[in-house]
């Protein structure tokens, strides 16, 4: 089964291999395509924004199933802030570090007692006749009070999943493929997938 997913997030990438591996798919990604660029995500939900990105591949690849996700972190103290800014929180082509570094400087000037945040993940995949469909997913947690942990992406380094006391980037790949916002929409539309396997 042919499937191009919209992302240039090689973090996004690794864990939709990760999640995949073992099924019968023909994995393609939207770097291949040189006339392929971003379009603009200037929707206020990350589902509309997934939708945008999908439809703009679509456009391009209408035999093949398409794949797009919009993901990002809201914490509470922050009033739900960067959600779907998320991956331009410290400015346009800001880098990681970057980001993590303002929401730990927001927290700490805004709301250093209330951590609590969350990941959200909102996958929309088009099939080859046009049929759409929207995944969810979410994993709860907190702001760690330090930058920790060397995997995963974004802001992995700073959060902390809930039951747990170490942060993603430090807890390692396996561990957030089983509890991550992405892991659960993935998995939804594997699921539905192998219907039609
Ligand atoms: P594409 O649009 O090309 O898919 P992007 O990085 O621009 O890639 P988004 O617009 O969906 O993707 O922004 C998501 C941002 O949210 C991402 O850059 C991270 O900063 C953050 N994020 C999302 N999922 C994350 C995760 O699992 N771990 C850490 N940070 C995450």
């Amino acid at each position: 089964m042919e499937i191009w997913f919209a992302t240039f997030n090689k973090g996004k990438i690794n864990e939709f291999r990760n999640l995949s591996q073992g099924l019968p798919l023909d994995l393609h990604l939207a770097s291949e395509i040189a006339t392929y660029s971003s379009p603009v995500e200037d929707a206020d939900t990350f589902e509309a924004n997934a939708r945008i990105k999908a439809k703009s591949l679509r456009a391009i690849k209408d035999e093949a199933w398409v794949l797009a996700e919009d993901s990002g972190l809201e914490v509470d103290g922050l009033d739900k802030k960067p959600g779907v800014y998320s991956a331009r929180y410290a400015g346009d082509n800001a880098s990681d570090m970057e980001n993590v570094a303002k929401v730990m400087k927001m927290l700490r000037i805004r709301s250093p007692k209330n951590r609590k945040a969350r990941f959200i993940c909102s996958l929309v995949a088009i099939s080859p006749e046009g049929e759409e469909f929207v995944f969810n997913g979410s994993v709860e947690g907190e702001i760690s009070q330090k930058v920790a942990g060397q995997t995963g992406f974004g802001y992995d380094p700073i959060f902390v999943p809930e039951g747990e006391s170490k942060t993603f980037a430090d807890l390692g790949p396996a561990f957030k493929n089983k509890v991550s916002h992405r892991s659960k929409a993935v998995r939804a539309f594997i699921e539905m997938l192998k219907d039609r396997l």
